[in-house]
């Protein structure tokens, strides 16, 4: 008997954890209901299921919810091991290597991205020389122990592909381009590359201008966004 699945993923358009949780959803062929976040007035959806942070993105299988992007997007890989590629390798070294470089856009270059999103001045130069070291520390040593040309689309090309695409938005809000192929980022623009290329993918990727636009609205403080 076929398994009942409902999924639901509570998201907003401009959030790359969205985006991320779209992308594995997406690839992995799975139907799913999207329900549109407004975060200066989350739903009581959201806030029933996600009362710990409530934070999208939240992803509900068959009425259970889960939140945190990386374990939503490992559940996703879990659960549906076999439908679609597979997006994390099988080798257990590789597969934590893998862990570990999401572990870093999250912990690492996520702050500092925030920090230049919400700074001016001194403080965002700074931030700005602080996520390019990182941003090369990850260029370095995913190139050393990943290969990404070799490898199939996994959770860390959604992660760094993700996380890239907001990058472009915020240099463009700091005035400042973040990465740049040959300099800085080449990791994570070969990432977003390889997402744009599959078709339905590149689809789920806002428009580039209204992403900045929308950035700048919850920077002046128009708009709730707190991301990513
Ligand atoms: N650690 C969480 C972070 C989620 C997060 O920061 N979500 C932001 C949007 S990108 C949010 O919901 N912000 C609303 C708030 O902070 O109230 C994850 O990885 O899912």
């Amino acid at each position: 008997m076929a398994e009942t699945r409902e999924l639901k993923l509570y998201g907003l358009w401009a959030s790359p954890l969205s985006m991320a949780v779209e992308i594995a959803l997406k690839l992995k062929g799975l139907d799913y209901e999207y329900i549109q976040e407004d975060l200066a007035h989350k739903s009581e959806a959201l806030l029933r299921y996600n009362p710990i942070h409530k934070k999208i993105p939240v992803l509900v299988h068959n009425g259970k919810p889960l939140a945190e992007t990386v374990v939503i997007l490992q559940y996703i890989e879990e659960s549906w091991e076999d439908e679609g590629p597979r997006l994390l390798p099988l080798d257990s070294f590789r597969r934590s290597r893998i862990r570990f470089w999401i572990d870093f856009i999250h912990n690492k270059l996520a702050p500092i991205s925030r920090t230049i999103f919400l700074s001016e001045g001194e403080r965002r130069l700074k931030a700005v020389e602080e996520l390019a070291e990182r941003i090369n520390a990850m260029d370095e040593g995913t190139r050393e122990d990943l290969h990404a040309e070799e490898r199939p689309l996994d959770l860390l090309d959604i992660a760094m592909g993700t996380f890239c695409f907001w990058l472009r938005a915020l240099g463009d809000i700091a005035g400042e381009q973040l990465v740049v192929a040959e300099k800085t980022g080449g990791s994570l623009l070969a990432a977003l590359a390889k997402l744009e290329a599959v078709a339905g993918v590149r689809e789920l990727l806002p428009e580039h201008g209204e992403l900045v636009e929308y950035a700048m609205a919850v920077r002046d403080g128009l708009k709730v966004f707190h991301g990513p």
